[in-house]
């Protein structure tokens, strides 16, 4: 096949002369199509069939050095350095065009080239952006096919757009020396080489739709952020639409399709997006949101029918499993789970305890949307959903309350840029490490944190009914580790405070950070919950605060001229009200 658009055409050209596949095949997006990409990788033992428990399940081990994302081997190649700024690593594009080219000659000999045609969004939304992606990896088709629209739909588009993000990968030979994530924001262009691992790899998610996203949004006028959308509906029918920002392992995709507490009969909860969203104003000033996303790539452990029993069912069938371990009778098996016992690692070795969980923490899974039992239609509407909130959020075991909300927009920016949150497994690197992770896009914003918050503050300019913001943390603990709140699907009562908050409906108590819950406004009924554990929750330390607003400061200050003044009078105003 080829295609009508010039320019693709002939990067395709060029891409395989450089490259040298032994052939091209230009994805159609079609079910047979996903099959013989099943078919091939089971055939060449890239996949493991799951048992009949399990249908049309697979599981992929992948190389145990590349197992999530890679973020120091990531490269935002602006032009002028302090575009990028100090929350990217840098390199010169010629530098880098250079390395990659080095590493991409001749590396496709003997494999098959995959011409990867998507669309972030649904097809007929002007918020939605297309892309190409190109690569050897059948693998990483298969989980576009889930992830995006992907194949002949998004090839009309962009013939009929002539733009596109162009997105070429190799798997190389995994090897983590010869491993490189390149962005060349301004060529609206992405290389990757020498990983399989989802957000390295599926050049859609991370690479396109946040970081070069995020430089085009703040060109544009709108937000690509690492956000949940979840439709909330009560008893009543009274509807509201939630983005929040959690950084990476910290409770999106579990948020966004939560399962309301027995208590809470009536409750009805929908799942626009899980990881992604692309904020835009409409003509009336409201904030409406899109996932640009058709799939999920979630975290698989602790994932069980009392955490989550939707995403549970979901990945019943039409599922690929990435690290994962698997039971004697060979059925996927991960920390948590709460049938079956791991026979063989996710290493493919025989389970020994002493050797570490038997599923990778940062397992995934990979499976369409429309396997979710909460989907929303929503999700494909072209328009997206009007955001009554924004959330922030992070995995702090102290000091960061159960829920407080900011005082005003540019407060609530400050709220956001100072999001620390502990490290997860979805990142190589040490876990538990509590650091700074700005609206949870850390690992995720192509270009300068001080000039991003500038285009955050700039929407205050620009529309009268922006959202309320707000700040939430899941994962309080007291000395001896216990989570100090249960979370999960408790956490709608949380959202419901929030959702009276911005309809006025419920006071709150004022505080140097924000305004916080009254304790009797978090609707406990049926929750064995301690009286002080709450107290706990919802208390503010001010000694402490002071320490974390002088440490955000501090942060604040890497970033050196650029960061706006106003951000910094907002920091100056929480401080000196801290005493
Ligand atoms: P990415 O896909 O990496 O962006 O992650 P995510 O933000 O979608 O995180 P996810 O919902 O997959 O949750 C990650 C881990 O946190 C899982 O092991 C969950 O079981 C756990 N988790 C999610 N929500 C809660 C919660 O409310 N309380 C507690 N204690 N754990 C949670
Ligand atoms: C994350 O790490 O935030 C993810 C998984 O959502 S990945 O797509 O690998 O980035
Ligand atoms: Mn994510």
């Amino acid at each position: 096949m080829t295609t009508s658009n010039e320019s693709l055409q002939a990067w395709v050209d060029e891409i395989a002369a450089l490259t040298k596949p032994d052939r091209i095949h230009w994805c159609d997006g079609s079910d047979d199509e996903y099959q013989d990409l099943i078919d091939h990788m089971l055939d060449i033992g890239d996949l493991i069939r799951l048992n009949e428990n399990f249908e049309n399940c697979y599981l992929h081990r992948s190389d145990p050095s590349d197992v999530a994302r890679v973020e120091h081997l990531t490269f935002v190649c602006s032009r002028d350095e302090d575009d990028a700024g100090p929350n990217n690593h840098w390199m010169a594009p010629d530098e880098a065009r250079a390395k990659m080219n080095g590493l991409f000659t001749g590396c496709m000999k003997g494999r098959t080239m995959y011409v990867i045609p998507y669309c972030m969004g649904p097809i007929d939304s002007p918020y939605s952006r297309c892309g190409v992606e190109i690569t050897d990896s059948a693998y990483v088709a298969a989980n576009m096919k889930l992830m995006t629209r992907m194949g002949d739909a998004a090839l009309a588009r962009i013939e009929k757009d002539d733009k596109f993000v162009r997105g070429l990968h190799s798997i190389g030979e995994l090897d983590p020396d010869r491993r490189f994530i390149m962005h060349f924001p301004e060529e609206l262009e992405i290389q990757s080489f020498g990983s399989g691992y989802g957000g390295n790899a599926l050049l859609g998610k991370k690479c396109h739709a946040l970081r070069i996203a995020s430089w085009q949004a703040r060109q544009e006028g709108w937000l690509a952020e690492h956000m949940l959308i979840v439709e909330i509906e009560s008893p009543e029918g009274e509807k509201h639409y939630l983005a929040a920002a959690f950084p990476s392992a910290c409770g999106k995709t579990n948020l966004a399709m939560l399962i309301p507490p027995e208590s809470h009969a009536g409750w009805k909860v929908r799942t626009i997006g899980d990881d992604i969203a692309w904020l835009h104003l409409d003509a009336n000033g409201q904030l409406r949101a899109i996932n640009p996303e058709a799939g999920y790539f979630g975290v698989v452990p602790g994932t069980n029918e009392q955490t989550n029993r939707n995403a549970n069912q979901m990945i019943q069938s039409d599922t690929i499993f990435t690290n994962v371990a698997v039971t004697a009778t060979n059925e996927p098996w991960w920390e948590d789970k709460t049938t079956g016992t791991p026979a063989i690692d996710w290493k493919g070795n025989p389970y020994a305890a002493e050797n570490g969980p038997a599923a990778h923490p940062n397992s995934r899974f990979t499976v369409s949307a429309q396997q979710n039992p909460t989907w929303s239609p929503l999700a494909d509407d072209p328009a997206g959903v009007p955001i009554s909130a924004i959330i922030f959020g992070g995995r702090r075991r102290e000091l960061a309350p159960l829920v407080y909300q900011a005082k005003d927009w540019a407060h609530g920016v400050l709220v956001g840029a100072g999001v620390a949150s502990e490290t997860t497994a979805a990142a190589t690197g040490k876990v538990g490490i509590v650091r700074r992770d700005p609206m949870a896009m850390k690992p995720f914003c192509g270009y300068n944190f001080a000039d991003y918050w500038g285009h955050w503050l700039g929407f205050s300019n620009r529309s009268e009914k922006l959202p309320q913001m707000f700040h939430v943390n899941w994962f309080r603990r007291d000395q001896s580790g216990r989570f100090l709140w249960p979370g999960f699907g408790d956490n709608l009562r949380v959202l419901r405070w929030i959702i009276d908050r911005c309809e006025n409906r419920v006071d709150a108590v004022e505080t140097p950070i924000g305004y916080l819950p009254r304790a009797e406004d978090i609707d406990v009924e049926g929750l064995q919950m301690e009286a002080n554990d709450m107290a706990t929750l919802l208390s503010v330390d001010a000694a402490k605060w002071r320490e974390e607003m002088n440490s955000i400061g501090e942060y604040l200050e890497e970033f050196g001229e650029r960061v706006p003044q106003k951000l910094l009078q907002e920091h100056r105003k929480v401080l000196d009200s801290l005493g």
